[in-house]
């Protein structure tokens, strides 16, 4: 570990600067602030005010009644609710940006994905046939919009999960009827003297999630590639390096892609270029910052200048013109920080204004037009620009993974298939998958857990599988660029090389984690590896949590049947009882489970006895690290190397 909690060498380098002049950044505050340890264990309820009980030592019941177990799994339940909250929220102004696109309204916007349109008119049960893209369109936004409001009945896309699990989901009483209904009654719930029994309250936090990742998420998702396209592997460089000292810099923070689509298209409008190298710049460098970096990362090739715990450190190089955010994982602390520099902080979204930045409404029916106001407001603030100091350091990254294009990969566009990786799982050639998610925390070494991990289990021929900023986080030291392959286990890499994949594959933002529930559903379906997501040899991992989304995603995977690690620490481990609903309990009535352990060589040891134990409950060759490695490609790379040597 380095002085300071991170394993960036562009981190250290900014950090470095900030404590020479007296900046205040999430590294120091983390230091500064110490974590409440009774709210950390779940233990403290604050939902009345007889309280706050802080149910700790002698005290082991609040003023209601209420034990540590029922506190607990309230508190997680609210997280659950907030972080469903969040991704639905976004996938709802994505669908009624569909529907005004469909209605010829949303300037600047269009169908870009027609095929991905009809997918999604498909899942939907609406007809394509002699009707134009609007018509369908128009169906499939209000489709997409009745999934929030549902009162009865199922979101859309639970038929898209495999049979059994409709079955399982059905028997436990938790398919999500909408979006909007299953949050709103977790906070029915979990207000004072409802629901008081923790298994129960607990169920319910399975049925928001699935709300959230069978419904918000995944129509975020999809109706992002309708809009904006499909991604297909793209390559660019990564980490504050991408800055320019001679480009006026503009970073899109955030998520959602409405605003950072048009943030895109309006840098790269020629007048404003112009207007650009009118003020002495020489052009305009856009990079993004947590998701809506993925999101412009995935289709645009946008790269990104770093992960969560980057945001404060782009604005230290002193070389950013406007920092444009819009919502979720946006620092309040940008505001101040921002004062020692000459970084405008635009915030955008009538949803999240932050005290002390400008606030430049990005308004949809105009949305080209908001972008390049809001792009000019950083072209003039370039002449303002001070001492900068860009750390040289940047990786280069493939992304833009796509269930789709994972498909097309493994059979062309008419026998699309997931069999090859199925084939190489069975074979043990691939000895299984592992997805690495969710954010930066300040409270564990930047990245240590996300590279680490990544870089373990492709040595030992797990397939990898990121996202959000773990993606971004296993970027920046080359785990996504072809530096890979010399530490990549033999078995992955020859199936790698068939394929014409990398062993890790970026899939996108935190909505897109759904894009993983798709990916291990067709595995699931494909055949030879079980009939369910609880049959795979894979596992979940989020090794740096910080928000309640990423608990939120944690939950659906679990009812999805995944067996899901968390790393810091656990939020619930002031009960007993919840800690083993969640593992034992959760197992034994969905087949996924939720564990937090801190410890990173935990998490490995555990995800691959996991891996193990699947693989031989399938019935499947143990998995051996020298069984493969000689195909046809490997032999002919070391023929080659030796015929070089000997030149
Ligand atoms: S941005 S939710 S810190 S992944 Fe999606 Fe990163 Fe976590 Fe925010």
């Amino acid at each position: 570990m380095t002085e300071f909690k991170t394993i960036d060498p562009a981190a250290v380098e900014m950090l470095k600067i900030a404590a020479e002049e007296n900046i205040s950044t999430a590294f120091s505050r983390a230091e500064e602030v110490k974590p409440c340890p009774i709210g950390e264990t779940g233990a403290c309820c604050k939902i009345c005010f007889m309280g706050p009980c802080r149910l700790v030592g002698k005290t082991t019941r609040g003023v209601c009644g209420a034990d540590v177990h029922t506190v607990a799994a309230r508190n997680f339940a609210r997280m659950v609710a907030g972080g469903a909250s969040a991704h639905s929220d976004h996938g709802r102004d994505l669908a009624m940006t569909l529907l005004h696109v469909a209605k010829g309204e949303g300037q600047g916007y269009r169908i870009r994905d027609v095929a991905k349109l009809h997918a999604v008119a498909r899942y939907m049960g609406i007809p394509t046939d002699g009707r134009t893209k609007e018509e369908i369109a128009l169906d499939v936004a209000t489709e997409a919009l009745a999934n929030f409001g549902r009162q009865t009945g199922q979101v859309t896309y639970v038929t898209r999960a495999t049979k059994k699990r409709q079955e399982i989901w059905k028997k436990l009483g938790i398919v999500p009827r909408g979006v909007d209904r299953e949050v709103v009654e977790t906070l029915h719930r979990t207000h004072e003297g409802v629901d008081l029994d923790p298994e129960n309250i607990l169920r319910h936090a399975l049925r928001t999630s699935l709300a959230d990742g069978w419904g918000g998420s995944m129509l975020a998702t999809d109706i992002g590639d309708i809009l904006f396209g499909t991604p297909a592997p793209i390559s660019t460089e990564i980490n504050l390096g991408v800055l320019k000292e001679d480009q006026v810099n503009i970073i899109v923070h955030g998520h959602e892609p409405t605003l950072s689509e048009m943030i895109v298209a309006a840098a790269q409008d020629p007048e404003l270029i112009a207007y650009a190298k009118s003020k002495g710049a020489k052009g305009i460098n856009l990079a993004g910052i947590c998701c809506t970096g993925n999101e412009i990362l995935m289709r645009h090739g946008i790269s990104p200048a770093g992960n969560f715990l980057h945001q404060e450190l782009a604005i230290i190089t002193g070389a950013v013109e406007a920092m444009i955010v819009d919502v979720q994982c946006i620092m309040q602390a940008l505001a101040s920080l921002a004062e020692n520099y000459h970084t405008k902080l635009i915030t955008t979204s009538p949803k999240a204004k932050i005290p002390g930045a400008t606030h430049i409404e990005f308004d949809e029916s105009r949305a080209l037009d908001s972008a390049k106001e809001i792009v000019r407001t950083a072209i003039d603030n370039y002449p303002n620009r001070g001492k900068t100091r860009i750390p040289p350091i940047k990786n280069r990254l493939v992304a833009g993974f796509s269930h789709e294009y994972l498909n097309y990969m493994q059979g062309g566009i008419y026998r699309g298939s997931f069999r090859p990786l199925n084939d190489a799982i069975v074979q043990g050639r691939i000895r299984g998958a592992a997805g690495v998610v969710g954010c930066n925390n300040a409270r564990v070494p930047q990245d240590e857990g996300i590279y680490n991990l990544v870089k373990e289990f492709v040595a030992n021929d797990v397939l990898v599988v990121v996202t959000g900023c773990a993606a971004t986080g296993s970027a920046k030291y080359g785990l996504l660029s072809p530096e890979i392959w010399a530490a990549t286990g033999k078995g992955l890499r020859e199936v790698c090389e068939a394929v014409g994949v990398p062993p890790v594959l970026h899939l996108g933002s935190c909505v897109d984690n759904s894009r993983i529930l798709t990916v291990l559903t067709q595995m699931a379906t494909e055949g030879g590896l079980g009939e369910d997501i609880d049959d795979l040899p894979a596992v979940g991992i989020c090794p740096e949590y910080m928000c309640e989304k990423a608990i939120a995603i944690g939950t659906y995977f679990v009812a999805s049947g995944a067996y899901v690690l968390f790393g810091v620490h656990s939020p619930v481990s002031a009960s007993d009882v919840v800690t083993r609903l969640m593992t034992e309990g959760w197992e034994s009535q969905v087949g996924g489970k939720l564990e937090f352990e801190p410890d990173w060589r935990k998490i490995l040891e555990k995800s691959l006895a996991h891996i193990d134990k699947k693989r031989e409950k399938l019935g499947l060759v143990p998995w051996d690290p020298n069984r493969f490695g000689k195909s046809g490609d490997a032999v002919m790379m070391e023929y080659l190397k030796t015929v070089a040597a000997s030149k």
